[in-house]
């Protein structure tokens, strides 16, 4: 016997439940989704994706279970490469993406704010030809009063052979990024991602252990209302940044939010738009924030969502480093907004 219409539509209406439908758009099949083939290449990036999510599911658990466990907050007593206190959940993380990343295959290199020089997997070389660069814990001075925290990471191609282990390939601009994004440990955990073809956002489902997705191409609005800047610093900035904020003080409609985590702030101004700053001071003009792992990844992700990042000078995507843990200050955020300060800095007003 045929089946009833109203019996068709019923099955119809549950294959097609949206709930469902979201439910199964995991972060490996939205990456190969992006490819029109299953590609080497499209494999490649679902696996590596894939590790990154792994990696953050991991740093996840610790975190919220640090409260409740021995030796996971609190410093190591080290001081890293940058000349920071290390702390404990540094170099878990930092190990946790070597760890994940020795399975894969993939990649040969792995380089990070906590090390000096970069971490060859001599193992995967031979057909590894990916490089992983990563802040393990993005705003590390939030671990102990479990306030929100990132991770942050990039993807790039090794090119050449790098037979003297000095990885200088790396020293290229950032359009050579083939994928970008960060973690964001907050209520819950989100990674957020772009292989170049827009950005799209995933939260953890903890029932699941799966990333889920949230939003596809998500677009930053033109402009906000957020500033997001440590104030603290302001008699160490340039005169055209005091002379900004001092734009954003008497002019009605702006709002300050600082979190002392960029991951979590750049997050807001991705979703809400506004700007983020962390510009020079006078003993250091280049400021805090690293390029190959810090700023050049963000300001994939943020270039990707419509909105714009610049020292104020010159976009991030075009600096070429010097060197590995090459510094450089970052002005991040919707395009009105970001070029409001850029024109302070290149004219004052
Ligand atoms: P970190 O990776 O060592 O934590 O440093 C980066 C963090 C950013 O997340 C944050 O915006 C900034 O440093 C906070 O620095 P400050 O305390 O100088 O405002
Ligand atoms: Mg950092």
């Amino acid at each position: 016997m045929a089946p009833s219409p109203e019996f068709i539509e019923l099955s119809n209406n549950n294959i097609t439940d949206k709930s469902l439908d979201r439910d199964c758009t995991t972060l490996s099949r939205h990456v190969l989704q992006q490819f029109e083939s299953f590609s080497p290449q499209a494999q490649d990036l679902s696996a590596l994706m894939s590790r990154i999510a792994l990696a953050g599911k991991l740093v996840a658990r610790r975190l919220s279970h640090a409260g409740l466990m021995e030796g996971v907050l609190g410093f190591t007593g080290d001081v890293n490469v940058q000349g920071e206190s290390v702390q404990k959940m540094d170099i878990y993380a930092n190990d946790v993406f070597i760890s994940v990343f020795k399975q894969s295959g993939l990649v040969c290199r792995l380089a990070s704010e906590e090390m000096e020089k970069p971490y060859y997997i001599p193992e995967n070389c031979p057909i590894g030809r990916y490089t992983l660069l990563y802040d393990p814990i993005d705003g590390s001075s939030n671990t102990d009063t479990n306030l929100s925290l990132g991770s942050i990471f990039a993807i790039r191609q090794q090119e050449g052979d790098d037979l003297d282990g000095e990885a200088k390939d790396l020293l290229t601009d950032g359009r050579k990024q083939i994928a970008a994004g960060y973690i964001l440990y907050g209520p819950s955990t989100m990674l957020v991602y772009t292989i170049g073809k827009g950005v799209h956002s995933f939260t953890l489902d903890p029932s699941l252990g799966e990333f889920i997705l949230t939003e596809e191409n998500i677009q930053i609005p033109a402009h906000g209302s957020v500033y997001s800047v440590n104030e603290g610093n302001f008699w160490q900035w340039d005169e055209s940044i005091r002379e900004y904020i001092r734009y954003v003080h008497r002019t009605e409609g702006y709002t300050a939010r600082y979190s002392g985590a960029m991951v979590s702030d750049i997050h807001r101004i991705l979703v809400q738009g506004g700007v983020f700053l962390y510009p020079g001071i006078l003993p250091k003009p280049e400021g805090k924030l690293r390029l190959l792992y810090e700023s050049a990844p963000l300001a994939f992700v943020i270039e990707q969502a419509g909105g714009r990042a610049t020292t104020g000078l010159v976009d991030i995507l075009d600096i070429v480093p010097k060197k590995l843990h090459q510094r450089t200050p970052l002005i991040i955020g919707s395009k009105k907004d970001v070029a409001k300060v850029e024109s302070f800095i290149q004219n004052g007003h």
